[in-house]
């Protein structure tokens, strides 16, 4: 564990809650949520080269093919890891010119070298939290009662925050959200259908009256950024980079929406788990999955990733700019020396993708491969989780 984790988890700043006081208050509601809503707390087979070339998609025109350009490492691939293998790609979104669909920080497409290295297959399940947690007796940020100092600095006045809910716990989608109240006119505004719940974390997803005993083969939640980094170092692993996670995710496929190629539901068939509806009004269900769905559910994508779109968010290594791709590395890019996020300037962000249950084709589409979230790498949610990746040891 390096210097900057344990200094983040000696000092959680839970910014869910914090945040949501302020939000609460520059809504006029701060005095509805505390009266009426206790609980919303202030608060390989790999792919050869020539199979890599396709150009014959809806915006493959403006964009070069992905190239393999080192050997595949078949031999010591270890278990539960497919090799990626090392090649360049053109990343990001070409929003700017017209053509995609998407947000501005995932413009401009810029072509993008890495070196090969081996990907978990699968989003990190709550087995496998579960055995690294027993061997090392590691607590999650979640799991750990949050101070009112630890909040100095992300709010005006650190008493008002209600001393019930300096408890432990984290943050939930708020299915009572208050639809009255609700307005989506600003960039926050899905703070509204979230909820601070006491004794939530990986063990208990839901509060402290859920249980994961049937859902072993699930992607773990409720996992900070802190604490997926301490798993992978744990497993010998790391986080992949937003390159890394976005060359994977394509599959070898070049310019294409999603993993699969660039229609949502090819043939009718849903083939990852999201919000089919209206955001946070409708969920018509038609994948079958509310929450979160066991691992190798869907299909896999060209390289052997399952759920690289949908499921849950998954964290990177990487801090978030809205402005990354404007000047980025060629080649093995590790992302922007500092953080920033226009909407919450004060809070340092770590890179999130893939989407996850909770997306909805209205709201934030963000199970597109280039799609950009990010997230304070103190705090977990419902619906984020994580995989790592291994490089070669250097020869
Ligand atoms: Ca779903
Ligand atoms: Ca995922």
């Amino acid at each position: 564990m390096n210097a900057r984790t344990e200094t983040s988890i000696r000092r959680p700043y839970k910014s869910w809650i914090a945040l949501t006081v302020a939000l609460l208050a520059s809504l006029g509601l701060l005095g509805y949520a505390m009266n009426r809503q206790p609980e919303l707390t202030v608060a390989p087979p790999v792919p050869q080269a020539e199979a890599l070339d396709h150009r014959d998609g809806l915006k493959s025109t403006s964009l070069d093919p992905t190239l393999v350009i080192d050997p595949p490492a078949h031999a010591s691939t270890p278990p539960g890891m497919v090799w990626i293998p090392g090649g360049e790609f053109d990343m990001g979104n070409d929003i700017d010119t017209g053509r995609g669909i998407g947000q501005p920080d995932e413009a401009p497409v810029h072509r993008v070298a890495l070196d090969g290295f081996w990907m978990d297959e699968t989003e990190v399940t709550n087995a496998q939290f579960a055995e690294f947690a027993r061997e090392t007796g590691y607590l999650t940020i979640a799991e750990r009662t949050p101070k009112r100092e630890d909040f100095v600095g992300l709010v005006e006045d650190v008493n008002v925050i209600p001393e019930e809910n300096l408890v432990a716990g984290s943050v939930c989608f708020n299915p009572k959200y208050d639809w009255r109240t609700l307005r989506k006119d600003f960039a926050l505004w899905p703070y509204q259908v979230w909820k601070y719940v006491p004794g939530a974390d990986w063990k208990h997803p839901e509060g402290e009256d859920s249980s994961i005993d049937d859902i072993m083969d699930h992607p773990v939640v409720h996992i900070s950024w802190n604490d997926a980094v301490a798993y992978a170092e744990w497993a010998g692993k790391r986080l992949p980079t937003e390159a890394e996670w976005e060359y994977a995710a394509r599959g070898g496929l070049s310019g294409k929406m999603y993993p699969w190629g660039d229609e949502l539901h090819p043939q009718g068939e849903w083939v990852n788990n999201i919000w089919q509806g209206t955001f946070p009004e409708n969920n018509r269900n038609e994948d079958s999955f509310m929450s979160t769905a066991p691992v190798k559910t869907f299909p896999a994508n060209g390289y052997g990733l399952y759920e690289m779109s949908g499921n849950v968010w998954e964290w990177c290594h990487d801090f978030y700019r809205p402005d990354t791709y404007a000047d980025s590395e060629p080649r093995n890019p590790q992302g922007p020396e500092t953080s920033f996020d226009p909407n919450e300037p004060t809070i340092p962000k770590r890179i999130q993708r893939g989407g996850s249950f909770m997306c909805s084709d209205d709201y934030c589409i963000g199970y597109r491969v280039s799609a950009r979230m990010k997230g304070d790498p103190s705090t977990g949610t419902s619906h984020c989780g994580f995989r790592c990746v291994k490089s070669p040891r250097r020869q």
